[in-house]
């Protein structure tokens, strides 16, 4: 709250300007919509005042309200709030002049101005599915008077935030400002224009729109269909769905009644509580405790990758997305052509799925340039390594980098799981090196593990974070360990599923398992798209440096039979040649059915509990090693790196919905009926006997 009054009352040529100034993004939390009701009513009295706007200080108009009073008892107005009441019945004209981001309760309270103006950059919409409720300050009432049901849905149900441009196409912006321009000047010039027209356009008093319901009565029905896939398992998005239904059926005052019926049923909802933890959990990552507050993030404007392979491109496209000049660097020309033919390939899926344009992929096209010698990148700022996951080829690389690359320049490795501290040393300057892991492919998946060496200084980790921030990326520091922090957490349940399989279980069973659980493929079939053979060159590596590694003959089995997944047209399942739907295989049923050693039949909470469980335990262990700074942390990096169900929160709060108690008491029996890999972590123990909760745990 800055030291300002959070809402206030500006005067400026007869026009009363409401300044909501909540920072950082203006949120309707405690006492804000009590400030514009009474300054739309000290307005609304104030003879000199012929029309007002509202406005957001700082980088934004209104964000929402306060997602942080959600499923708290609340004192002061319901979060629906009245201001939407006041705005209704204001007797004098009130513009909402939009920049940044108007959401949620923002976008509401505009949609119950008489009009809005925005600058093209600004972003609106109604986000709450995203956090498993729905509009409840007459959003879904609203919209679809202004815009249409059929549009109105689509924006409510999926969440998403729409540019300035498309939202004055649509309707719901009456007039698009340039970026830069004065806004609080534009908006008084333009309220004084509309200042004594009446009547005042009050959306509530707009059914026309409505019409195109009865024109198309399936249309309800059909969105229904069209999210089943997607929204399997939630309430949130079918609540959407009725509530507009009800702003085409009912009257608007009863509409408004069943809106805010829908959301009471949605608040305090297990999807609601775990999207909220969710949403906190993956800002929170951002932060590196103990960070000196002066510390300065290094500029990034230009970038180099070291390797045209998967991973590579893929992380050039990353930086190109962004903005950032790019150069490729291969040993040679042709590895540098197949580079590059799969960047074009990977970005004409993007086209053909209309998530860009075909001018937008050559303007990012040119920001890559191909290159063979290390001199060519010596002025970069950043430089990311991906080249084939071994130590010594990884050491060489660095020690040319650090022959050429300027002072400052930030040394980069993507490995997946090297010791950092080896390459780091490598160099005469480790506490230049930090790790950035990319999860493939690296231009889609969301999540950037920092890892943070030995001798990384702090301003590279959070120079790193800031530039995987600037990527889109939910980034978060691991700590320097055999796998990092999210492989390493999720390496029992890839161990666990095979074992299931010795036990009785088959692939399909296991997939089904947790494709019901949320996820949008099975630990299996996944492992099929992946590459069999990656985890048994793993398995080899572990096996070398620990003969006590659990081996898994059956996973070896298929790889030394050539089946590596759909690359081979075979693994766990086979694959119709140019089809990728899993087919379960009898060959491996019977290659299980060798390497049975009891088979039993296992029920489908026992193969839930035994993978998920077995990666809490390991969390518990990273968290107890002080390799991350937090439960939450390996939460969000469960979300954007393994897909896990966004509704179930992350792996931590989901077990918090079992108890650690039942959790610790589970895993401590399958130690005594496994050995040594269910040894429950110390830290879960503790946890479990102070009743604490797991996504609260710290080192
Ligand atoms: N409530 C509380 N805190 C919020 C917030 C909100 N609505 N939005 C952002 N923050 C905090 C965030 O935690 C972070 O804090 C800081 O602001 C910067 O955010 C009645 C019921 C606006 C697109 O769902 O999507 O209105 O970590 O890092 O990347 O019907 O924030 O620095 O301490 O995300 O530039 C609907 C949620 C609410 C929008 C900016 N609104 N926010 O993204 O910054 S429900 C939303 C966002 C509602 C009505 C209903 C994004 C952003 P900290 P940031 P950013």
């Amino acid at each position: 709250m800055s030291e300002a009054a959070p809402v206030r009352l500006e005067r400026r040529e007869g026009i009363g300007l409401i300044v909501v100034d909540n920072p950082p993004v203006n949120a309707l939390g405690p006492g804000i919509r009590e400030g514009i009701i009474a300054a739309l009513e000290a307005g609304n009295a104030d003879p000199e005042i012929r029309a007002m706007v509202l406005i957001g200080a700082g980088r934004s108009f209104i964000a929402g309200a306060d997602i942080r009073q959600f499923g708290k008892r609340r004192a002061g107005l319901p979060l629906g709030g009245r201001t939407y009441d006041v705005l209704d019945r204001s007797a004098k004209p009130v513009v909402a002049a939009i920049h940044g981001y108007a959401l949620g309760g923002g976008l509401e309270n505009a949609l119950a101005c008489h009009y809005r103006i925005a600058v093209r950059s600004a972003r609106l919409g109604l986000p709450e599915v995203l956090i498993g409720i729905l509009p409840s300050g007459g959003g879904t009432q609203r919209l679809p008077r202004l815009i249409g049901p059929k549009a109105a849905l689509e924006i409510i149900v999926s969440g998403r935030h729409v540019p300035a441009e498309e939202a004055a196409r649509l309707g719901v912006v009456d007039a698009l400002l340039e970026d830069g321009v004065d806004l609080p000047a534009a908006a008084v010039a333009y309220a004084q224009s509309i200042a004594e027209r009446r009547p005042l356009p009050r959306v509530r008093d707009m059914p026309e729109k409505l019409a195109e319901a009865r024109e198309q009565p399936g249309l309800f029905e059909a969105m229904r269909k069209s999210i089943a896939r997607r929204a399997r398992n939630q309430k949130a998005p079918y609540h959407c769905i009725a509530a507009v239904e009800a702003a085409c059926t009912l009257p608007f005052d009863e509409g408004m009644a069943r809106e805010q019926a829908l959301f009471a049923e949605l608040e305090n909802s297990d999807e609601a509580r775990a999207l909220r933890y969710a949403f906190f959990a993956e800002r929170e990552a951002a932060k590196i405790p103990d960070l000196p507050k002066d510390t300065r993030a290094r500029e990034v404007r230009s970038a180099a990758v070291i390797g045209a392979g998967t991973m590579g491109g893929g992380i050039a496209m990353c930086l190109a997305d962004a903005g950032i000049p790019v150069k490729l660097l291969e040993a040679s020309e042709a590895a540098l052509e197949r580079g590059l033919g799969r960047i074009r390939a990977n970005y004409a899926t993007s086209v053909k799925r209309g998530s860009t344009t075909e001018a937008e992929v050559e303007q990012r096209l040119s920001r890559i340039e191909t290159v063979t010698e290390y001199e060519a990148i010596a002025e970069c700022d950043v430089v990311i390594e991906a080249v084939f996951e071994e130590l010594a080829v990884k050491q060489e690389v660095f020690v040319r980098l650090d022959a050429v690359m300027r002072p400052g320049a930030l040394l980069l490795t993507n490995t997946s799981g090297i010791d950092i501290d080896a390459i780091g040393t490598a160099t005469r300057r480790p506490q230049d090196v930090a790790g950035a892991h990319f999860f493939s492919p690296a231009n889609v998946m969301k999540l950037l593990e920092v890892v943070n060496g030995a001798r990384t200084a702090p301003e590279v980790l959070f120079s790193t974070m800031q530039l995987g921030r600037r990527l889109g990326k939910v980034a978060a520091v691991a700590g320097n360990c055999d796998g990092f922090v999210a492989n390493r957490s999720r390496a029992p349940l890839s161990t666990e599923m095979v074992i299931l399989l010795e036990e009785g279980a088959l692939p399909e069973q296991v997939d089904r398992v947790m494709v019901e659980f949320g996820y949008p493929m099975g630990p299996f079939a996944v492992g099929d798209l992946a590459g069999l053979d990656i985890g048994y060159a793993g398995r080899k590596r572990r096996a070398a440096a620990n003969p006590n590694a659990r081996a898994l003959p059956i996973a070896d089995a298929l790889v030394e039979m050539g089946r590596h997944g759909q690359k081979t047209g075979a693994g766990w399942y086979r694959y119709e040649p140019g089809d990728r739907t899993p087919r379960p295989d009898p060959e491996v049923a019977r290659i299980i059915r060798e390497f049975a050693t009891q088979p039993r039949e296992i029920g489908d909470t026992e193969i839930l509990h035994r993978l998920l469980f077995a990666s809490v335990n390991e969390a518990c262990c990273i968290l107890q090693e002080g390799k991350a700074y937090r439960a939450s942390d390996i939460d969000a990096m469960w979300l954007h790196g393994f897909g896990f169900p966004r509704y179930h929160g992350g792996l931590m709060f989901w077990a918090d919905g079992i108890g650690a108690r039942a959790v610790h008491d589970q895993i401590a029996r399958w130690h005594q009926q496994y050995g040594e890999r269910w040894a429950p972590s110390a830290l879960l123990r503790d946890i479990a006997e102070r009743g604490a909760l797991l996504r609260e745990a710290r080192p």
